[in-house]
């Protein structure tokens, strides 16, 4: 099983690889590509119509300004849609964010914080998902909880290096 991490354009993978770094890190397997919902709508269609028999069990779509791409892959596929808003130019990524989470009663849409946080945090969750019937990963991402949680214990000094 692995996750299918699309976006809207090439110009979003600066944020959308901190998703795949995510997974790389819990050992999970994905794929790349752009899809675009206005630019390629076809491919968007098919991408999603497909992507179940293909071993995809949970997409991440990333995109920006007005992103209809997570919410219509999910108009075209029942597995998990996580939605990514991508920091946009002109609006600073709250048109995206709003678009991507302002789905209407019926059609569900995860949605993630604007940028690279929310990108890294759909790699998370997807891991998550994924880790719900994978011990391997379950235990991946438990212990990188626990190194978080390390991390703040060992050092709760704020004034020291
Ligand atoms: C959206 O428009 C993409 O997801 C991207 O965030 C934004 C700008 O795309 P480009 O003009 O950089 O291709 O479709």
């Amino acid at each position: 099983m692995k996750v299918g991490i699309i976006m809207g354009s090439k110009s979003d993978w600066p944020t959308m690889q901190h998703a795949a770094e995510m997974l790389e890190r819990f050992n999970v397997a994905y794929e790349t590509k752009v899809v675009s919902a206005h630019r390629t709508p076809h491919l968007l269609a098919e991408y999603a119509e497909t992507a179940r028999n293909r071993g995809i069990s949970v997409i991440i779509a990333g995109a920006g300004g007005a992103a209809h791409l997570p919410g219509m892959t999910a108009a075209f596929t029942s597995l998990p849609v996580l939605g990514v808003p991508v920091q946009s130019r002109a609006l600073k990524g709250m048109d995206s964010l709003l678009s991507i989470v302002q789905m209407p009663k019926g059609i569900a849409v995860g949605t993630l914080a604007i940028g690279e946080a929310g990108a890294a945090n759909a790699g998370l969750l997807a891991a998550q998902i994924i880790a719900t019937h994978n011990p391997e990963v379950l235990a991946a991402v438990e212990a990188f909880r626990q190194q978080q949680t390390d991390t703040v214990l060992d050092n709760p000094n704020p004034a020291e290096d």
